[in-house]
């Protein structure tokens, strides 16, 4: 009898089961946790929680969550195991320099850009540092989180300096004498401040951002995750936008018209047999109040700013 190993190599691989839900991966708890989940459901996404609070069962649409560690996103989609995540820039960026090391091409690529937690990935010296430029970095030695992100910048300025990777703590890395600088995350910049540390070279700006694979999705995930897409897109729109209603006299309309905030085209509508006119616009983002009485010494009156709710262009 043939042992049971070379049986079993003989055997086509079991097919993978097909997957007619969309599954996507998101911090379960931490920066990103909360206001993924917000977002989500500003689109209009319920779900039901398992017991151990790792996976959400997708009520309203059959889109799924997987709640994990940010550092594990980019490998589950790698693998396949979830369709879209939701995750730092940063991380998505270090993950693919990673694999561009190795010889790989990108598993992923950024479908939207999600418009919360914003940071930087900085170099930061000790506060007495004098320092002139990135050729200060040559020959020290480098705490950070991201060692594939610095050796590329590294490579790029064709400075040689030492990357000690660490896993956190990074900013107190200079005091306890494992490295010269660092390169770490900074929002506030509270952290390096309150470690005698200053921000000196900004290497990458980040955000959240929603990823999906770089091959394509089949049909059913495909449908799902572009309607998911164009609720997103109207919920991202919904939430910087903000509609402007006024009235002007006719005689006053194109100076008004003219201190209008960047935005879609205006409606304009004729109010009290014409004398009068009534105007609704999208503004893009938030309305100053420098911008409302400019509007008024123009002519405005009655001038409303709403939130907006939803949005479907
Ligand atoms: O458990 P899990 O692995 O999922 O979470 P995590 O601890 O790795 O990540 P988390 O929740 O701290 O951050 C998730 C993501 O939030 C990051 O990958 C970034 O994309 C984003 N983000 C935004 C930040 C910050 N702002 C930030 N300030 N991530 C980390 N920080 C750190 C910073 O390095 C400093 O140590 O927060 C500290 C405070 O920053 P300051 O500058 O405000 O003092
Ligand atoms: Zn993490």
């Amino acid at each position: 009898m043939l042992p049971t190993t070379v049986a079993a190599a003989t055997e086509a691989p079991p097919a993978k089961p097909v997957r007619d839900r969309l599954r996507i991966a998101i911090q379960k708890s931490g920066r990103l946790a909360d206001p993924a989940r917000e977002l989500l459901a500003a689109c209009g996404l319920s779900w039901r929680e398992s017991r151990d609070r790792l996976f959400c069962y997708g009520e309203s649409l059959p889109i799924d969550l997987l709640l994990v560690r940010d550092d594990d996103i980019p490998g589950l989609i790698t693998d396949g195991v979830c369709d879209l995540g939701i995750f730092g820039r940063n991380v998505a960026l270090e993950y693919d320099s990673a694999r561009r090391s190795r010889g790989l091409d990108s598993s992923y690529s950024e479908w939207r850009a999600l418009g919360f937690g914003a940071c930087r990935l900085d170099l930061a010296v000790p506060q007495d540092f004098d320092w002139t430029g990135p050729a200060d970095v040559e020959g020290l030695r480098i705490a950070t989180s991201y060692p594939n992100l610095l050796s590329d910048w590294l490579a790029g300025q064709q400075i040689d300096a030492e990357v000690v990777q660490l896993m956190g703590s990074v900013e107190i890395a200079p005091r306890l004498g494992q490295a010269d600088i660092i390169c770490d995350l900074v929002s506030s910049g509270g952290t390096l401040a309150a470690n005698q540390l200053k921000p000196v070279h900004t290497m990458m700006q980040s955000e959240a951002i929603i990823v999906g694979p770089t091959g394509e999705l089949d049909e059913t995930r495909a449908r799902i995750a572009d309607q998911l897409m164009r609720r997103l897109d109207g919920a991202l729109s919904a939430r910087e936008g903000r509609l402007l209603l006024l009235r002007t006299n006719r005689t006053t309309l194109d100076a008004v018209l003219a201190e209008l905030p960047p935005g879609e085209t205006p409606t304009i509508t004729a109010v009290d047999g014409g004398a009068e006119v009534s105007v609704q616009v999208l503004s893009r983002g938030a309305v100053s109040w420098q911008r409302l009485e400019d509007l008024k010494r123009a002519g405005a009156n009655g001038i409303f700013v709403l939130p907006v709710e939803g949005m479907l262009a």
